[in-house]
């Protein structure tokens, strides 16, 4: 399915009320609206990045790169899937500072992690960078659910953003996911200094991509000091209401997760975002290297929204 960028345009800008009663409705007839899930991450290798996106703390680019960790041991990363998975956590998702995978010993290890996290009856998601076609048969074969590779914004903003890799090579990454039968996780980041349209456009690609993602993480930039980006303008609440809004309207079966600046959306836009079609969060007291809402703040949020975590395999509620 494509979408013009003026169809995207009409349902974007409708009235606020007409904007939010349809993605409501469209919600209802696909999803529980009562529950959220709940996505643990783990940054299970932190820092030293070749790559120079401008968001990114990770990056070698910087002034004053962070020391690079090694890859966290395999019972630490288990054993935080099962803490996860005790806190309500259905998914899990394990980050490392890469460009893109390497064949190897430390891949073999990560597809070890895979294996154990998925035996713990959790969805398993990686983003590890770039993949080939064979990382992700073999990713597949080890029971990864889900695959996080971020388009981030539109094409032709991309450039502006990162410069070491081309969106051509991140959709690249996105087909060999997709062509090992992995979920497509494919999001995006409010707030780089880039235009309305940007985003619609990024969504416009979202409708291209075979088979169309199953989750789409929606990131408001946290800027982090030293990033090139960090000095962008933060982004009207009312711009991240309609583009969850849009997104739940021309993504009727994807999960859209509220990910990465909840700390700074509040409670209220927290709660707009879910009445328009929100329903995910990634928990944990740490996103990859930024803060994020505590176990019992969110715990409460939900809990004041009359929400409940989307049930866990294996765990009597
Ligand atoms: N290195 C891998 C990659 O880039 O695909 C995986 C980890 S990377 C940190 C995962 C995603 O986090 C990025 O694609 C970006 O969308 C998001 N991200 C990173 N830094 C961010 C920030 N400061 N604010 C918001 N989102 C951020
Ligand atoms: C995604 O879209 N957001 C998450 C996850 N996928 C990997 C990462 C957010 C990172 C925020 C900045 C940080 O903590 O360094
Ligand atoms: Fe590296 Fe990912 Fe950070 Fe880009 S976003 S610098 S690829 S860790």
């Amino acid at each position: 399915m494509s979408v013009s960028l003026e169809q995207i345009g009409i349902i974007y800008h409708q009235s606020l009320p007409d904007l939010i009663y349809q993605a409501q409705s469209v919600h209802r007839q696909t999803q529980e609206p009562q529950t959220v899930q709940l996505c643990t991450l783990c940054n299970i290798k932190a820092g030293g990045c070749p790559e120079d996106c401008g968001y990114c703390s990770q990056s070698l680019h910087r002034q004053h790169p962070m020391v690079p960790s090694g890859l966290l041991p395999l019972e630490t990363v288990v054993q935080e899937a099962r803490a996860a998975k005790a806190q309500g956590s259905s998914r899990f998702c394990m980050g490392a500072a890469w460009r893109e995978v390497q064949d190897g010993h430390q891949f073999d290890q990560v597809l070890e992690m895979v294996r154990q996290v998925a035996a713990l009856d959790l969805e398993v998601c990686c983003t590890l960078g770039m993949l080939t076609p064979a990382q992700a048969q073999r990713l597949k074969a080890a029971g990864l659910t889900a695959y996080n590779h971020n388009l981030d914004t539109s094409p032709t903003y991309y450039p502006q953003v990162v410069s070491t890799r081309t969106y051509q090579d991140r959709l690249a990454t996105l087909k060999a996911v997709g062509a090992a039968d992995i979920s497509i996780c494919c999001g995006c980041i409010l707030g780089l200094g880039e235009t309305i349209q940007d985003r619609w456009e990024f969504l416009q690609v979202l409708t291209t991509l075979t088979p169309a993602p199953e989750s789409i993480p929606i990131n408001c930039l946290v800027p982090i000091p030293g990033t090139p980006l960090a000095p962008s303008a933060p982004v009207d609440y009312l711009e991240v209401l309609r583009l969850v809004a849009t997104t739940r309207i021309l993504f009727p079966q994807a999960r859209i997760r509220l990910s990465a600046g909840r700390l700074e959306m509040g409670e209220q836009l927290q709660l707009l975002c879910f009445l328009a079609g929100a329903n995910s969060i990634f928990t944990g007291p740490a996103l990859l290297t930024t803060p994020n809402p505590t176990q019992s703040q969110d715990q409460e949020l939900l809990e004041r929204f009359g929400l409940s975590a989307s049930p866990v395999k294996g765990m009597i509620s």
